[in-house]
Order: structure tokens, then sequence, then C-alpha cells
């Protein structure tokens, strides 16, 4: 008579088995025990008839998968808790082989909160980690979700270096990471770069990423999350007094000019253009805006013009603007960035009076015949750029 049979565990475990006598008429001595062979397989032999209960000793950091989840020869009896079948009766002559125990191996999930400064969605060299975000777990209903042994699996904040790791969960039920949006943050965008290991996975409405079923011992480190911060760009628009193409003490800023933001956002998206209008001291801004390359397009006040762009050698106090398309060169931000270099200078033209004319027969006298023309604006933007 014997009682055996085996746990499905890897080779390389070693299971041991305790058998205790239950019925009190065996139960004088010491268990009997029972150390598992490399496949797992244990035997007791030599048992008299009675009632039996075998007691299974897990692996370290393993738990005792589903009891009796099947037929018998197939399932597993061990007590999730305790180890321990229920009471086996033997009779003369049996070899009951149905005594089995199953365990898993905890599984894990991670890892990475970070800024993504350009906001293309990516990973990127240089870019840092985002400490104290919340990342909690849920099951495939939305409760939270149990990790191998039942118990709940409380939420987790990122740390120093944004990395976040979730232990101990059961194999083989489906887990979904919730990201929340750190303050003063908005989510980039998910799925972009291609390669799991390097993209966001938050949704960018409900901070979920997809849920991810695990085998035993699997860690899965590419679940993350990429947040930025939004950028500004300004900020101002003046009356070039002097024409000199810097803004000067006392030149005023010029209220009530359109300017129109247009270009793409860091993921690639294109941005629907965006209008303000400037206010009574000049200045103008655009909020919010994701990292990514813009321009800035002054629509030219009636009864000016514009001023040349950057002359002066210092980006903060020179004119952005084309003298022909009145927009800015392409200007990158990167998350959090404020960018308030981004000018405009005009000259009102009423005051350069009177008449540009051709003196076609160089008297320096506008006689009558001599045609007014249409390269005064040429003209006095020549001008303009001689050193005051
Ligand atoms: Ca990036
Ligand atoms: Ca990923
Ligand atoms: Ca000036
Ligand atoms: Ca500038």
């Amino acid at each position: 008579m014997a009682m055996a049979d085996r746990m499905p565990v890897s080779q390389d475990q070693r299971i041991n088995g305790n058998l205790d006598r239950n019925s009190r008429r065996w139960n004088t001595g010491n268990p009997n025990h029972y150390d598992g062979s490399e496949d797992g397989s244990y035997s007791f032999t030599g048992l008299k008839p009675g009632t039996y209960t075998v007691t299974f000793t897990k692996p370290t950091g393993t738990a005792y998968t589903g009891q009796d989840n099947g037929t018998d020869d197939k399932d597993s009896d061990a007590g999730p808790t305790t180890g321990s079948t229920a009471g086996i009766t033997l009779v003369s002559g049996q070899n009951n082989t149905t005594v089995d125990a199953g365990v898993l191996r905890p599984a894990s999930l991670g890892d990475y909160v970070w800024e993504d400064k350009n906001g293309n969605g990516v990973q990127d060299a240089g870019e840092p980690g985002i400490s104290g975000v919340t990342v909690s777990l849920e099951d495939a209903s939305g409760n939270p979700a149990r990790d191998i042994n039942g118990n709940i699996i409380p939420a987790t904040t990122t740390g120093t270096n944004g990395q976040y790791q979730f232990t101990n969960l059961k194999p083989g039920v489906v887990y979904v990471v919730k990201f929340t949006t750190p303050s003063g943050y908005q989510p980039t965008s998910a799925d972009r770069a291609g390669d799991d290991t390097k993209d966001s996975d938050a949704n960018t409405t409900t901070g979920k990423a997809a849920g991810v079923t695990l085998t035993g011992g699997q860690n899965n480190p590419t679940i993350d999350a990429g947040y930025y911060r939004p950028a500004t760009i300004g900020d101002f628009v003046w009356e070039d007094k002097n024409g000199n193409g810097v803004q000067d003490a006392g030149e005023p800023g010029i209220a009530g000019v359109t300017v129109t933001l247009t270009g793409t956002k860091g993921d690639g998206t294109p941005i629907t253009p965006i209008t303000v209008t400037t206010g009574t001291n000049g200045s103008y801004q655009f909020t919010n805006l994701a990292p990514g390359t813009y321009t800035v397009t002054f629509t030219k006040p009636a009864n000016t013009v514009t001023t040349t762009e950057d002359q002066g050698g210092d980006d903060t106090k020179d004119s952005d603007a084309s003298i022909t398309t009145g927009a800015s060169a392409p200007v990158t931000v990167q998350s959090g960035e404020t960018n308030n270099t981004i000018d405009a200078g005009y000259l009102k033209s009423a005051s350069l009076g009177d008449l540009v004319w051709e003196d076609t027969n160089a008297n320096g006298v506008q006689d009558s015949g001599e045609p007014g023309n249409s390269w005064s604006d040429s003209k006095i933007r020549r001008r303009n750029r001689q050193p005051s």
C-alpha cells in the first residue's frame, strides 16, 4: 500500500512532504517525512490501512494553487493556507496516486514613470523619472487587485528615480495598472514608440494601461507612463520708434495685434491654430502647450512697417517676425519651458510722410509726370537696416 504522486513544479525545486497519521490508532510516533524527488514525485510506502493527512511544505516564495479544481487525479489537494489535504482513507492493498499539490510562483510588474521632455511619447536619454506618482493595481473588473495570497494590493508611489514595482502577483489573472497624473503634469501620448519597453502605456483619459496576464515567475517591466508639464510661448509686440530692430527703453507695446500659433506637438500631431490678441501693454502668451515645434505669426497692424528681425544679438530684445510673412522661425519648447523671446516690432509708417517718387530727370524735385511707386515699403526697410 502506498500514497504518492507529485507536485507539478519546476524541476529544480524539491518538495518536502509530511505524512501525519491522523487515526488515533497510528498516532503514536513521529510523522513520516518524505523529501520529494527532482521531478516533483513522492511516495509513502508500507502504510497500514487507516486515515492519513498529507501536508506539503511549499517552496519559499510560492503559494498553493486552488484546491480541488478538477478531477482528483489532476487537481491539487493541498489546502491553500495549511498545505494539508483532507483525510485520506487507505484500505488494505490500495495505492492512491491522486494526492497532489500545485504551487504558483509569484510574478511581478513595473516599472517607470518619466518626464517626457520632448513630448514624443518615448523614453529618451536624459529624460528624468518622476517621483511620488501614485500607481495602483486593479483586476479586470476595476476592483482592487489581489496578490498571490488573496490579499488586496495597496497602491504604491514611484521612487526618487521614477521606479515602481508590484510583486507577489498571481499568475494567470488580469492585472490593470492605473497611473494617477501628478499635479502640474499632463499625460503624454500612449503607445508611440513601437517598442513597449520605451513607450507610455497610460491612457491619456483614464490613466490605465491595458491589462496584462503574467506567468509564474515572470517580471513585466514594460508598463510605464510619461508626463509633460505645459509649455508657454510669448510675449511682446512693440513700436520700434527708432527703427533699430531692438526693444529700447521707452518704446511702447502695441495693443490689439493678432498673433497666431501653428505647429506640431512632440508626438507629431499638428495643433489646431490658436489666435490671441496683444493686451494693452503689447504682451501676448500661448499657454498650456504640449512640448513641440511651433511658429508664431504676427499680423502687421495697419499703417505700420515691420522692423527688421534678429537685430542686436539678443533674442530677448529683438524682433522675430519676418518682414515678408510676419512669421517667426520655428521654435521648439520642451516640457515646462517658457519662451518669452518671440517678439515683433513695428514702425508707424504714417510718420514717414509724404511721397516716394521716381526722380526721372534726377533734379531732386518732384516734377509733374514723375510717378509715385510701389517700392516705398522696401526702401523704408532698407533705411531701417542702417545703424541709428
Ligand atoms: Ca521623449
Ligand atoms: Ca510600455
Ligand atoms: Ca528700438
Ligand atoms: Ca526675439
